[in-house]
């Protein structure tokens, strides 16, 4: 039985969606929420701004299956399954966290959650993966938001991890947005037409057709949108993953509405492919990303 740390005033934990445990956060700078399935978040509003983070109206939440936008914590590996059956991003996303701690501080609600190899000894998405390791969440919901990732290598020998915050944006017409900061950075192109598997970014990113793409870059990124901008700029992270489904990829997920690509846009902090992540016993590496909002 998982005991529920003290909650400051800001912070209620509650059924959501699917009756799934949730956080919600309300203060007077943001308000916003989490679900203890996946420690995923799925909703971050500053206040005086339209919500920032993109939900599916398709989403599942049933405990065991990934939420469909939001923040998905993609760990132990990105991309498609390691072996046959598992899920593509890993089981991070799929397991159930724990609430470690909930604090207030300067008018800035704080979560910390936890998930350890024990909690995903008996998960068949975590299939054989050997590994033991402590991730831990950390979410600051305020005017910006805060996310951090840190893994710790708990165990006696060397571990090799990617992982992704694979956030998803609301826009107003993704066919009318451009990304900025990527400029002159090489990328892995994955989308089916890709001319060529690499390329290098000239000047802003902008939509005409499925869009997937891994970014070598350390640099903040901005989603210029109509009415306002978005900015992720991070720390501990070697790739920037942009990613639009378009419309046939978004026809053929059955968790993202036919309708709904031209309202989103994944701007995603990774450490992937080249730039796993390998950690000595007990060492720690913390990825983290920023989002703040100018109207
Ligand atoms: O980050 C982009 C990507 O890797 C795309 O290739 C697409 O698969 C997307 O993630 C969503 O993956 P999911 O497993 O959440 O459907």
């Amino acid at each position: 039985m998982t005991t529920t740390p003290p909650l400051p005033d800001s912070v209620t934990l509650t059924e959501g969606e699917g009756g799934l445990p949730v956080l919600r956060v309300a203060t007077p700078a943001a308000t916003g929420e989490v679900y203890l399935n996946g420690g995923h978040v799925t909703a971050w509003t500053p206040a005086g701004h339209a919500p920032v983070l993109w939900m599916s109206g398709s989403s599942n939440f049933t405990a065991g299956q990934a939420i469909r936008g939001g923040i998905p914590i993609c760990f132990p590996w990105f991309g498609p399954g390691r072996e046959p059956g598992l899920p593509a991003h890993g089981f991070a996303r799929v397991a159930q966290w724990r609430l470690r701690e909930a604090r207030e501080e300067d008018g800035a609600a704080t979560l910390v959650l936890e998930l350890t190899d024990a909690d995903v000894a008996d998960l068949p998405a975590a299939g054989s993966w050997p590994h033991p390791f402590t991730a831990t969440l950390t979410v600051t919901f305020a005017a910006e938001l805060t996310v951090a990732l840190e893994v710790h290598n708990t165990g006696q020998a060397e571990l090799t991890y990617e992982e992704a915050l694979h956030t998803y944006f609301a826009v107003e017409d993704v066919r009318a947005i451009a990304v900025q900061g990527l400029d002159g950075a090489g990328y892995l192109d994955k989308a089916p037409d890709a001319p060529a598997p690499r390329a290098v970014q000239r000047g802003a990113v902008t939509f005409t057709g499925e869009t997937d793409r891994v970014y070598d870059t350390a640099a903040t990124a901005v989603i210029v949108d109509q009415d306002r901008s978005i900015g992720i700029s991070k720390d501990g992270s070697a790739n920037t993953v942009v990613w639009n489904p378009w419309v046939d990829k978004a026809a053929a997920m059955a968790d993202f509405g036919d309708e709904e690509w031209p309202e989103m846009v994944c701007v995603e902090t990774a450490n992937a492919l080249d730039a796993a992540i390998t950690l000595a016993p007990g060492e720690r590496h913390v990825m983290t990303a920023r989002y703040t909002v100018t109207s």
